[in-house]
């Protein structure tokens, strides 16, 4: 039986010298090591065997049997490792030309903004903070001084989500505005409070060039004590001097918000006639900017914050119609209708 196996594995191996093709090498494998092959039929004849052959035998083919795998992957990887290197040669492969590149995606102008304003008012030691879109009744108007019934709630059009939350809450609505976190905001830390809040808010409005149902809106609120509206003209004033990267001058006309009082309507000197009057600003040297004013006493009461010993005021304008303004962009849809051609701008 020893004499069968070397005389095998020597046939074997010479037969695989002599082999010249890939096929030729796979056949000679099928011949010895397939289901039918010579060295498998010994393998299957070992159970025949006595125990004293097997111990003998067994070793012996197992040696052989690796000898001849080991033969065989090799061939097989030589002749399947020319096969490649014929195939690339064929090929010319210019490794010195410089990869396509991948078109990258950039910031939306909206946040590109949103980041700016962010990053001045925190130079200013304002912290920024964020409160839920789906908000309820009383943070968005009863905890805003704004009672149910009240002819004020009729300023903003209301997306109204589900029917009844809770007696003190009211119902859910999609936030109108992001002065709602005003209130949060002052529940939790109390005075003295630096903050801006910008964000998304909804309203039940049919949309045209100016108006859209949803959009951006920066709120500000600083309480502390002593506070007046001559350190909001001063931090107004400075925000947009460094946004704008000019001096730009800050007007405040009366308005009315239930929120706060007295209440502001705030304008900026034009940009583009810095204040002789153009078109742009409707020849009158001023854009209309946002609201504001001092926090009413009935807000701060309903954050917890005593009024006889802190006071502060608010703000709240349209980050997207800063944009706008900024770009000169006369359609308030295009920020939002997802055209990349009208995105690729900015
Ligand atoms: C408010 O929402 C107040 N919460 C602002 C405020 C905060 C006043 C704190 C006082 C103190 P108003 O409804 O005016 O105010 O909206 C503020 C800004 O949002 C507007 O100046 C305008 O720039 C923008 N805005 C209002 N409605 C729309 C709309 N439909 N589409 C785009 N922008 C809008």
């Amino acid at each position: 039986m020893q004499e069968i196996l070397k005389k095998l594995e020597k046939e074997a191996l010479e037969s695989l010298e002599k082999a010249d093709t890939l096929e030729r090498t796979k056949e000679i494998e099928v011949q010895y090591m397939g289901r039918n092959g010579h060295l498998t039929m010994i393998l299957r004849g070992m159970k025949d065997l006595s125990d004293e052959e097997k111990r003998v035998i067994g070793p012996l083919c197992n040696s052989t049997k690796n000898t001849l795998e080991e033969a065989f992957a090799k061939k097989i990887k030589t002749f399947e490792e020319e096969a490649l290197a014929k195939e690339l040669s064929k090929e010319f492969f210019d490794t010195t030309i410089p990869g396509s590149a991948r078109p990258l995606g950039h910031i939306h102008a909206l946040s590109q903004l949103q980041e700016e304003v962010e990053k001045i008012f925190s130079q200013m030691g304002f912290t920024v903070a964020d409160g839920p879109e789906i908000e309820s009744e009383y943070y968005n108007f009863e905890g805003l001084n704004i009672p149910k019934d009240h002819p004020a709630r009729d300023m903003q059009d209301t997306f109204f989500i589900q029917e009844k939350n809770d007696e003190k809450h009211g119902r859910m609505v999609l936030r109108t505005q992001t002065s709602p976190v005003q209130i949060r905001m002052m529940e939790k830390y109390g005075a003295p409070l630096r903050l801006i809040v910008p964000g998304r808010v909804f309203r039940f409005e049919a949309t045209d060039a100016s108006h859209d149902s949803m959009f951006y809106q920066v709120e500000g609120l600083l309480i502390d004590k002593n506070i007046s509206l001559a350190h909001l003209k001063g931090v107004l004033a400075e925000f947009l001097t460094r946004l704008f990267g000019k001096p730009v001058k800050v007007r405040f006309r009366p308005g009315y918000f239930p929120f706060v009082e007295p209440g502001l309507e705030v304008d900026f000197s034009c940009l583009l006639c810095e204040g002789k009057g153009c078109r742009v600003c409707k020849h009158s040297g001023w854009m209309e900017f946002m609201g504001a004013g001092m926090v009413h006493e009935n807000v701060l009461k309903a954050g917890g914050i005593n009024s006889k010993e802190y006071q502060g005021w608010a703000f709240g304008f349209g980050l997207t119609r800063l944009v706008m303004m900024r770009y000169g962009i006369d359609d308030i849809r295009l920020l939002t209708n997802g055209d990349l051609r009208f995105n690729k701008q900015f």
